[in-house]
């Protein structure tokens, strides 16, 4: 396989604030009297809270800036398209209605007037309806928003207001990591899926129901790491992408009960927290009492943006705290267990993964040096270092080229690798930029290997669509052989690696894999109520699951969706995905000093 070009990524630099955005405040308060806390004046540009007044500088006359609205008219071709159609650029504009209900809202739940001071909202670049200009390619475009339609519909009429749907059954579904609940965890994480796509009528139904209906106040003990970047994900998202105050109402609402997770001997939090009482407590399942890297390693990007929207330190103080505490301790062979007891501060079972219990805490470390404008060097050196000893320790080629091995467990190298795991071709190719020593072609390289064997995985089985594990033994490559390890759930990480991919080499091949699992999608999971699991993907009669995880319409159909899109919806120069593919902006660091940290200058 030839090594694929990168594209470049610092050709496309953003443009540094103009004169007008100064003015609107979208830099920061122009005002040369304003003092930091540090008694510094404040340079025109950065944004520096006060702790006392948590005011933050805003738009003129207190507005902020408006979203091109792709679920509005479609944008003319002048405005509609890459930076032109940046927010600085459009008429400002703010639906009152929002600001009114999340005034409302607030004063409802929390008994007393508590406004969420007005900030100044980071670029937001590439909110277009990202029109690709080739029929073909359109055609497909459209077959998966037909398909988000599908499954969404389905709940509306099936599951509306449960988290989840059961398709076949044609009812609610319950999970138990959003505990008793009925949170419409599906709306909630299809919401911006909904917007990119424009689908306004579904979306305007989606926020009607969290205006009315969404309540944090309930009895469930929920997974602090599903509800972070599914809820406080989604709705963030949903604020920067719609404008709709009443989303960052209700996530700063919703992370205010995830707080007392954190409330253990050591600050990491426990895994699960009751968000009524604030009790929380740790997987059964999980090695001595402790709690799961990947879970407690997942909380940085929401917890930065809700310091930035909030001017509250407590989000920023807690996730960072979480940081110093994993750089003190010593890692065998340079690899973070997936288990650390939250009372001792000590490992668990010295097992390592770059798939479930350990893969997005590596992602977060680089999407936090992105996310801050790659302005926190910490982040990424801590992600070099952790990558280079698992390439070391973790990944091997087998006898044939391109397949690898992800897991250690007690010194032993498993011979095996998830579909969760085939989300790192796309890290390894978005964290390529900025390698040290150059190493950009490596990784990408690492990364287009990653993103063949998980499409082999997918090749190999009767129904193209791969199994949740597969294996590299006795003759056998990329094969499940486990029975309970051959279905699929709809998941999105190897669509989610295609993307990337795609986005950095524009190789056709990319949108062909991509295509290809769509059409098995739509051919072997779709049903009259939505969209189901199956059980086993080397049959050519399988079975369902009979559950439409909310994932697939957050993530699944989102990335198949921006990778039949033009590149300038959504760039990855300004927008960062978290996990669970809800894109949070980035946030120019340079010109900002959040509470609670030192000057990042
Ligand atoms: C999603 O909720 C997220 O992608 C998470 O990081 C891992 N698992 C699921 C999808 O498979």
């Amino acid at each position: 396989m030839t090594t694929p070009a990168l594209l470049p990524l610092s050709g496309r630099r953003i443009p540094t604030l103009s004169p007008e955005a100064l003015r609107l405040g979208l830099g920061g308060r122009a005002d040369p009297a304003h003092r930091t806390r540090e008694g510094r004046q404040a340079q025109p540009g950065h944004h520096t809270w006060s702790r006392r007044t948590r005011r933050a500088p805003t738009q003129a006359g207190g507005r902020e800036p408006a979203r091109q609205d792709p679920c509005g008219p479609r944008a003319s071709a002048a405005g509609g398209q890459g930076e032109a159609a940046q927010v600085q650029g459009g008429a400002p504009r703010r639906d009152p209605d929002g600001e009114e209900q999340a005034g409302r809202d607030l004063k409802r739940r929390d008994g007393g007037p508590k406004p969420l001071p007005p900030v100044p909202l980071p670029k937001l670049l590439g909110i277009n309806d990202g029109d690709p200009a080739d029929p073909d390619v359109k055609e497909k475009r459209d077959k998966i928003r037909e398909m988000m339609k599908h499954a969404w519909d389905s709940y509306r009429q099936y599951g509306w207001g449960h988290n989840e749907l059961k398709p076949l059954a044609k009812k609610g579904h319950s999970t138990n990591i959003f505990g008793n609940s009925q949170m419409g965890a599906t709306i909630v994480d299809a919401l911006d899926t909904l917007f990119i796509m424009g689908l306004r009528d579904e979306f305007k139904d989606g926020q009607e129901w969290i205006e009315q209906n969404l309540d944090f106040g309930v009895n469930a003990e929920v997974s602090v790491f599903e509800v972070n970047i599914r809820f406080i994900g989604g709705l963030l998202a949903a604020y920067y992408l719609s404008g709709q105050e009443v989303f960052k109402v209700k996530a700063v609402q919703l992370a205010e009960k995830l707080l007392p997770a954190f409330n253990t001997p050591t600050g990491i939090p426990w895994a699960m927290v009751n968000l009524k009482s604030g009790v929380g407590r740790n997987w059964g399942w999980a090695s001595a009492g402790s709690s799961i890297l990947a879970e407690f390693g997942t909380l940085h990007m929401e917890f930065v943006h809700l310091t930035y929207l909030t001017g509250n330190p407590a989000y920023y103080q807690k996730v960072m705290h979480i940081r110093k505490l994993l750089a003190k301790m010593d890692r065998p062979n340079g690899l973070y267990p997936n288990y650390l007891n939250p009372r001792t501060g000590r490992w668990g079972q010295h097992h390592t993964s770059v798939g479930g219990l350990g893969d997005s805490f590596y992602e977060y470390l680089l999407k936090a040096w992105l996310m801050s404008d790659k302005t926190d060097t910490e982040a990424r050196k801590t992600y070099d270092d952790a990558i280079e000893a698992i390439e070391r320790h973790l990944i091997r080629k087998s006898r044939r080229p391109s397949h690898f091995h992800f897991r250690w467990k007690n010194g032993h190298l498993e011979r095996k690798m998830g579909h969760l795991t085939c989300f790192a071709g796309g890290m390894f190719a978005l964290g390529a930029d900025g390698s040290p020593e150059d190493k950009a072609g490596h990784y990408l390289q690492l990364g287009a290997e990653i993103a063949h064997t998980c499409h082999e995985s997918y090749d190999r089985t009767v129904l193209k669509l791969g199994p949740e594990a597969f294996k590299f033994d006795s003759g056998l490559e990329a094969v499940a052989v486990r029975q309970n390890e051959k279905y699929y759930i709809l998941r999105p990480e190897v669509i989610e690696t295609y993307w990337y991919m795609w986005r950095f080499t524009h190789d056709p091949k990319y949108r062909q894999w991509g295509w290809e699992a769509a059409q098995a999608i739509d051919k072997y999971c779709r049903v009259s109520g939505g969209f189901s699991g199956v059980k086993d993907v080397y049959s050519s009669n399988p079975t369902y699951d009979d559950v439409q995880q909310s994932f697939f319409l957050a993530e699944t159909l989102k990335y198949l969706y921006l990778l039949f899109s033009s590149d300038d919806l959504l760039p990855l120069e300004s927008w960062v995905f978290n996990t669970e593919a809800h894109p949070l902006p980035v946030l120019h660091m340079a010109n900002i000093t959040l509470p609670g940290s030192e000057p990042q200058r």
